[in-house]
């Protein structure tokens, strides 16, 4: 996983250039940091937390080259970005709600668990509530079928809650460990869409009361700081217990990821590094942050 250097690589040679020939940091250096940072997509808040550090380090002349920032913001971004964590599962039924915004890889993210979850031995039972399309029934009905996982699924226009009532009873007939829920794509700023997400969410705690349940929400990394706003929209709506930061293969991008985790402390869960069943990877903070600095 290399797919962060484009971003970091721009922003490491521009650091680099503010300490050529310089012994030591004044404040006309430290603003042109500020400035590069501020050029990244590391948003203002992170910024502003990174160049207090620098200023300080400066002053009591522990940032002398460029090796000691890299080694200052490393440790930020660790700090930020905190302990591996990976997806919960407890005994008995666990339901996995997969919600985001259209195109963010929901369905082809539930393909890449259920295979995952299906070799670790776990019982896999998938719902395909996006009832909106035709064509997003189709979609998750054609990759579990690939996949020989078993799919509930009614009719395009049927309402989601539905399906997702008849997949809770399908799942504890047959003694199901995870029952995955795809959702039809939304926009963070549809009120009437996200009642249609709460519903299903209240549908599964009252149908499935004693489930553990997991609330993930997909992200497209190429979209940059937006994919914050989604991020909170989104959580304060449902409470999102985890993210997955899908096509990271095809964006240079990187900074959005430590904001988000800055400004709504959900772990990141999964990352998608590609379009097939077998491109999904456990987000480990210490290897994304190596990678990113790596050039
Ligand atoms: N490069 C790359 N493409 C991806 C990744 N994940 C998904 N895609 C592609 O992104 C497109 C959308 O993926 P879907 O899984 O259909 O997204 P979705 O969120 O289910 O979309 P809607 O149901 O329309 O909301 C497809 O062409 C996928 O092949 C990834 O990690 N990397
Ligand atoms: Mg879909």
């Amino acid at each position: 996983m290399n797919i962060f250097k484009g971003w970091m690589k721009n922003i490491k040679d521009g650091l680099k250039s503010v300490f050529r020939g310089k012994t030591e940091l004044g404040e006309e250096e430290i603003e042109e940091i500020e400035e590069i940072l501020f050029q990244s997509d590391l948003g203002t808040q992170m910024v502003i937390s990174i160049m207090d550090k620098v200023r300080d380090g400066v002053k009591k002349g522990e940032i002398k080259t460029y090796e000691d920032l890299e080694k200052l913001v490393k440790e930020d971004f660790l700090r930020i970005l905190g302990e591996k964590k990976t997806l919960e599962l407890k005994d008995g039924l666990n339901v996995i709600l997969v919600i985001g915004v259209n195109g963010t890889g929901k369905t082809t993210f539930i393909a890449k668990l259920s295979k995952r979850l299906k070799k670790q031995g776990k019982k896999v039972l998938i719902a395909a509530a996006d009832t909106f399309r035709a064509a997003g029934v189709k979609q998750m009905v054609v990759w579990a079928e690939r996949l020989n996982i078993p799919v509930v699924a009614q009719q395009e226009g049927a309402d989601p809650s539905s399906v997702v009532f008849d997949a809770i009873s399908s799942a504890k007939a047959r003694g199901i460990d995870v029952l995955i829920v795809d959702t039809a794509g939304r926009l963070h700023t549809k009120k009437n869409l996200m009642e249609e997400l709460k519903k299903i969410k209240r549908v599964i705690m009252k149908n499935a009361p004693s489930a553990h349940l997991e609330v993930l929400l997909t992200l497209d990394a190429t979209t940059g700081q937006n994919a914050l706003i989604q991020a909170k929209n989104f959580h304060e709506n449902l409470g999102v217990t985890g993210l997955v930061i899908n096509k990271l293969d095809s964006t240079s991008r990187g900074g959005h990821i430590i904001t988000i985790k800055n400004e709504l402390n959900i772990p990141i869960i999964f990352i998608g590094t590609g379009e097939t069943e077998d491109d999904l990877e456990e987000f480990n903070p210490e290897k994304f942050v190596e990678e990113l600095f790596k050039s």
